[in-house]
C-alpha cells in the first residue's frame, strides 16, 4: 500500500511542479493515478479527472457504459468516457472477487436526489453513493410497480409526517405509488395534516380515507393537530389544501375497499404505522358497491403484504403502542387477518436508536421557510423522546425485506393485555425486523434526512 502512496504522490507531486495542475492529464497519467487511487481506496473514490480533486459532497452516479470495467486494462475506456461526459471517475474495490472496479460517475448536487435516482435507474445502477454522508443508497431499478397504502395515526407522534414525506420522495423517485392514505385517529384535523403534506409535495390527489368509528384516544404526544390552519400573520393559509375546512373525507374502511377493488389481485402493500383499527373494520365489512367480497376475502385476493409499526418481539425501551390503545380493534385485526397475507413487523425497538433531532430537522428545512414539519418543529416542543419508528416500516416496503435483518417466519397471537407472541414456523406469514446495528442506524438516520432536504 505503502508503495502505491508514493507513487500517487510523487505523480501528483511531478505533475504539479512541471505545471500540469491546470491541464488536463496525459492518459497513461491518469490510468497510474486511477489504478493508484483504487490500491489506496479500496471501499471506493470518486475523483474529478481534470483536477485530480476528490469531491466532498454530491450524489455519484455510474455511467452504463463503463459498466463491468475491471482493473487497469479497462482505464483507458473509462477515462475516454469521463472525458466526454462528467469528467469523474468513481471506483472500488470488491474483495469477494479480487476485481477492481472503475466507472465514468456523473454527478448531481445532494439535493437532487430525483434526478440522481432517475438517472441511476436509467443506468441499471443498483445503487448511488452519497458522498458527504459516506452511505449508499438503492435506486433498485429492477423493483417496480409498488403500490402502497399508508394508515397513520397522524395529529399525535411526528414519525407519522416522516413516513408520509418519506413516501412523497419515494414516488418522485417513482419507486413507489401511494394510492391512498388512511388516517386511523378520529378528528378531521388530522386527515387535514394529510392533506397539507400531499399538497405540499407535489401529489395533491392522493384519496384520504378517515376513520370515524375507531376509538377515540386522546392522549397526543405533540399537539400538531392544527397545523392545517395555521395561518401567516395576514392571516392567509400558511398551507395549500386540496379538501378545504368544509371538505370532508370519505370513511376509512370503504375507502381501503374501494382502492383494494380497484388494484390487481396480490398487488398492494399496506404500511400500517398508527391503529388498526381501520384495517379491523375492513375486514369485519361486508360485500358493497365496491366489491362483492366480504372483507376478509377482499384483503386475501388484493393484499400483497402488510408492513406495520408495532409490537414488540425484543427488548423494547416502552411497551407497543399501536396495538395496545385499541386492543379489541386489534385483536380483531388478529383474528381475521388471512393467514396468506404476509406480515412484517417493525418493533419499537429499531426505530429507538434513531434520533432525529429537532434542531437538526429546523436546520436540514432550511431551504424554506414554510414547511408543515419544520412548522411543527419550530413552534412545538418535539424534545419528547421522539424517535423515527414508523419511517422503518416504510423503508421496508420500498427498500425491500434485504434492507433489514428480519427474523425467521412464524406466527403472531395478540394477547388480550397487548403483548405480541411469535411462534417460530417456516409456514408462518410473520416476520419481524430486529434492531441494526450502529453503522446501520447510522446509514438510515441519514438517508431520512437526506430526503428532508429535497426541494
Ligand atoms: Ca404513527
Amino acid at each position: 500500500m505503502k508503495s502505491f502512496r508514493f507513487l500517487l504522490l510523487s505523480l501528483l507531486m511531478t505533475l504539479s511542479l512541471s505545471g500540469f495542475a491546470q491541464q488536463r492529464f496525459s492518459d497513461k497519467d491518469l490510468v497510474n493515478i486511477l489504478w493508484a487511487m483504487g490500491q489506496m481506496y479500496p471501499q471506493g473514490f470518486t475523483i474529478d479527472i481534470n483536477t485530480l480533486q476528490q469531491p466532498t459532497e454530491g450524489l455519484a452516479v455510474s455511467y452504463l457504459a463503463t459498466q463491468n470495467s475491471f482493473d487497469k486494462k479497462d482505464l483507458p475506456k473509462v477515462i475516454k468516457h469521463a472525458r466526454e461526459h462528467n469528467g469523474f471517475v468513481g471506483g472500488w474495490y470488491n474483495p469477494e472477487n479480487g476485481k477492481y472496479y472503475f466507472d465514468s460517475t456523473r454527478l448531481f448536487p445532494e439535493d437532487s436526489l430525483v434526478a440522481a435516482v432517475e438517472f441511476a435507474r436509467d443506468n441499471e445502477q443498483n445503487t448511488l453513493y452519497d458522498i458527504s454522508k459516506g452511505i449508499e443508497i438503492w435506486s433498485n431499478y429492477e423493483q417496480k410497480d409498488i403500490r402502497i397504502i399508508l394508515d397513520c395515526d397522524m395529529g399525535s407522534s411526528t414519525d407519522d409526517l416522516f413516513a408520509l414525506m418519506m413516501l412523497h420522495r419515494y414516488m418522485d423517485m417513482k419507486r413507489c405509488n401511494l394510492i391512498g392514505v388512511i388516517v386511523d385517529r378520529m378528528g378531521k384535523a388530522n386527515a387535514d395534516i394529510v392533506d397539507v403534506l400531499d399538497n405540499f409535495y407535489g401529489h395533491p390527489d392522493i384519496p384520504i380515507g378517515l376513520e370515524t368509528a375507531g376509538q377515540e384516544v386522546t392522549h397526543v404526544w405533540i399537539p400538531y393537530h392544527n397545523l392545517a390552519y395555521a395561518r401567516t400573520p395576514d392571516g392567509v393559509p400558511m398551507f395549500q389544501r386540496s379538501v378545504g375546512d368544509e371538505g370532508t373525507y370519505m370513511e376509512g374502511y370503504k375507502l381501503y375497499r374501494k382502492l383494494l377493488a380497484e388494484q390487481p389481485d396480490h398487488s398492494v402493500t399496506i404500511a400500517s404505522i398508527g391503529l388498526v383499527t381501520t384495517l379491523a373494520r375492513l375486514l369485519m365489512s361486508g360485500p358493497d358497491e365496491f366489491s362483492p367480497l366480504n372483507g376478509k376475502d377482499l384483503v386475501r385476493a388484493k393484499v400483497k403484504d402488510i408492513y406495520a409499526m408495532g409490537g414488540v418481539f425484543g427488548d423494547a425501551v416502552e411497551p407497543d403502542y399501536n396495538f395496545k390503545q385499541a386492543i379489541n380493534f386489534s385483536l380483531t385485526f388478529f383474528e381475521l387477518l388471512p393467514k396468506e397475507v404476509d406480515v412484517v413487523f417493525s418493533p419499537g425497538e429499531v426505530g429507538d436508536p434513531l434520533d432525529y433531532r429537532p434542531e437538526l430537522v429546523i436546520s436540514d428545512m432550511d431551504w424554506t421557510d414554510v414547511h408543515p414539519i419544520k412548522w411543527t418543529y419550530q413552534f412545538l416542543n418535539c424534545n419528547t423522546g421522539q424517535k423515527m419508528w414508523d419511517p422503518q416500516a416504510i423503508i421496508n416496503a420500498v427498500e425491500g425485506d434485504a434492507f433489514y435483518q428480519l427474523s425467521e417466519r412464524g406466527w403472531v397471537t395478540l394477547t388480550p393485555n397487548g403483548e405480541t407472541i411469535f411462534t417460530p414456523d417456516p409456514k408462518g406469514n410473520c416476520r419481524y425486523q430486529r434492531p441494526g446495528d450502529p453503522v446501520w442506524c447510522d446509514m438510515v438516520l441519514k438517508y431520512i434526512r437526506l430526503m428532508a432536504i429535497q426541494h
